[in-house]
């Protein structure tokens, strides 16, 4: 329906009992309210269509402002994020490698320590066997001074200078023949120092004494006769009939000197020799 028609209607409703003068100027002013009155209704919905729309497109644009800042801000998180992790990853690598080679230094170490503790071990055990030998030779040095000392005590009275023994236990003769040999004969004792010093040698060794061409009859091997004897008691016994020569008969009781005897002189001893 046009609007023409919706205000002739109107007007004709209203002015059932209005005169019939002036009324088109009325009725023209009337049509000319309501479309002013229409008009302004018009604006006043376009304009507040207008500004609620401005209303919405701005809260629209600040939201959509704020979520581009927040995105941005995400972004920036995640590329930092991102870099953070990488630093991590590297770090992490390079623990990863000193933890590696660490692990192998303590095996390493490991390995050095059993060895060191097995050489120790062995170490160890020497020192034992070696504290054990030392020990040993402690005590054979200790043995073989006092030894010394003794046999220096008892001897200390003689040079065994011009003194020596014949190699291997033989007959009076034999063993005579062995210093003859060598520019000696078998020695003379005519001294209790002589006789000291030889019994010294602690072995049972020919002298130069005997009664070979006289039964009885002891003599020096230089002819001459013997004045001091020291036998051992109940000597020179001619046991049997058949001792004619004269051994010093050595006994672990060094301080007795009386330890001559006569004996067979097929008898084998050792003979000293005296030059
Ligand atoms: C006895 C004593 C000695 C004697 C000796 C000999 C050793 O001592 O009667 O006077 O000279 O026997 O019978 O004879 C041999 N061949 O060695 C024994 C021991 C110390
Ligand atoms: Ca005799
Ligand atoms: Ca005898």
């Amino acid at each position: 329906m046009e609007f023409d028609a919706i205000y002739a209607s109107y007007e004709d409703g209203i002015d059932t009992t209005g005169q019939d003068e002036g009324k088109p100027q009325k009725r023209r002013g009337r049509r000319c309210l309501v479309l002013k009155t229409v008009c302004l209704g018009l604006i006043c919905v376009l304009l507040l269509v207008f500004i609620t729309l401005y209303i919405t497109i701005t809260a629209e644009r600040d939201l959509l402002k704020s979520y581009k800042n927040t995105a941005e801000e995400f972004n920036h998180t995640i590329n930092s994020l991102q870099d953070n992790y990488t630093d991590l990853m590297s770090e992490k690598d390079q623990l990863k490698n000193s933890f590696n080679s660490l692990s192998q230094k303590k095996l390493e170490l490991e390995t050095r320590v059993n060895d060191l503790s097995v050489e120790k071990g062995q170490l160890q055990r020497s020192v034992e066997s070696l504290s054990q030998k030392k020990l040993e030779l402690e005590t054979r040095v200790a043995s073989l001074s006092e030894e010394l000392t003794k046999v220096f005590k008892e001897g200390y009275q003689c040079s065994l200078d011009g003194f020596f023994m014949s190699n291997k236990p033989m007959s009076w003769s034999e063993s005579r023949q062995f210093c003859r040999d060598r520019g000696a004969d078998l020695i003379i004792i005519n001294t209790e120092e002589k006789q000291r010093c030889i019994s010294s040698f602690k072995e049972r060794v020919w002298i130069g004494l005997s009664d070979i061409e006289n039964e009885g009859n002891l003599k020096w091997v230089d002819n001459s006769t013997l004045i001091q004897g020291f036998w051992t008691e109940g000597e020179p016994n001619d046991d049997k009939g058949i001792e004619d020569c004269v051994e010093i008969r050595y006994s672990c009781s060094s301080s007795n000197l009386n330890n001559w005897n006569d004996l067979p002189c097929s008898e084998k001893r050792k003979g000293i020799c005296e030059k």
